[in-house]
């Protein structure tokens, strides 16, 4: 049972409501496929579903908190509380079958990130992490790996949709391939993240991803023992590592 509100259980419960709709059209002829920012930056009518799903469940059990989804749904709230949804992250790799995709929902509150879910269907995995409780995958606590040095460092990155932003992305990840164990790209930040939580990377970095692409594996690294940074840059990123990686890795991926 997460805090006396049961903040977390209604977001795992939403999660997996989510999770259904989508693993129902996984695999399925796509409906409604639109691009958005770019012509490689795909929407379905899934994504759609999925975030009516979650806004519909939010709107009945938290009317006064606010949400940004990452589909259109947008509300101020009263409460000074605001949930922030990704409905499906990694949606390339849902309309082309590759099992890597999650449903991330993050609430957060005047002191920060207070609960998260990321849940992937495909891997039957879901992780959870509550503010100053942990981080658990399946109900079961993980941790960061332990300090590694950058040569023996896996990690993971991501790119944008915009050709520009990926030309300068390229030449970050000619500087960080040649000084790391292996690079990883797994095309859904919020399962990056949430590896990072569970030990399976050392670190992950990427620029221009959106606040509901990071902000639920972000509390997942953090609770499990994890750093977490913005990146500078217009737009913005994010790096998390290991706590004995954060600075050799920033300090390369920064240039
Ligand atoms: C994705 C991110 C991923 C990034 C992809 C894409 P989407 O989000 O999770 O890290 O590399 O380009 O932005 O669009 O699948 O919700």
């Amino acid at each position: 049972m997460s805090g006396p509100s049961g903040d977390l259980e209604l977001a795992e419960g939403l999660a997996r409501e989510a999770g259904r709709l989508l693993s129902a059209r996984y695999g399925e002829p796509v409906e409604g496929l639109r691009s958005k920012s770019s012509g490689t930056d795909m929407v379905s009518e899934a994504d759609n579903e999925a975030e009516r799903a979650v806004a519909r469940g939010l709107a009945s059990a938290r009317p006064d908190d606010g949400v940004l989804g990452e589909e259109g749904t947008s509300s101020g709230g009263s409460s000074g509380r605001r949930w922030i949804v990704d409905p499906l992250d990694g949606t390339t790799n849902f309309l082309y079958g590759i099992p890597a995709w999650s449903v991330s929902i993050a609430l957060e509150d005047g002191q920060g990130l207070l609960v998260a879910v990321v849940h992937s269907p495909c891997l039957n995995e879901t992780y959870t992490a509550e503010r100053g409780a942990g981080c658990r995958l399946n109900g079961a606590a993980v941790r960061v790996r332990p300090p590694a040095p950058l040569s023996a460092a896996l990690v993971a990155t991501g790119f944008a949709y915009g050709a520009d932003q990926r030309a300068a992305q390229v030449e970050t990840l000619r500087r960080v391939l040649p000084r790391v164990r292996d690079v990883r790209r797994a095309g859904s930040a919020a399962l990056d993240l949430a590896w990072v939580a569970a030990g399976r990377l050392d670190g992950y970095w990427e620029m221009g991803i959106s606040p509901w692409d990071w902000a639920g594996g972000a509390l997942l690294v953090t609770e499990a023992g994890g750093a977490i940074r913005v990146l500078d840059g217009d737009p913005p990123g994010l790096l998390a590592a290991t706590p004995a990686l954060m600075e050799p890795l920033a300090g390369l991926v920064a240039g």
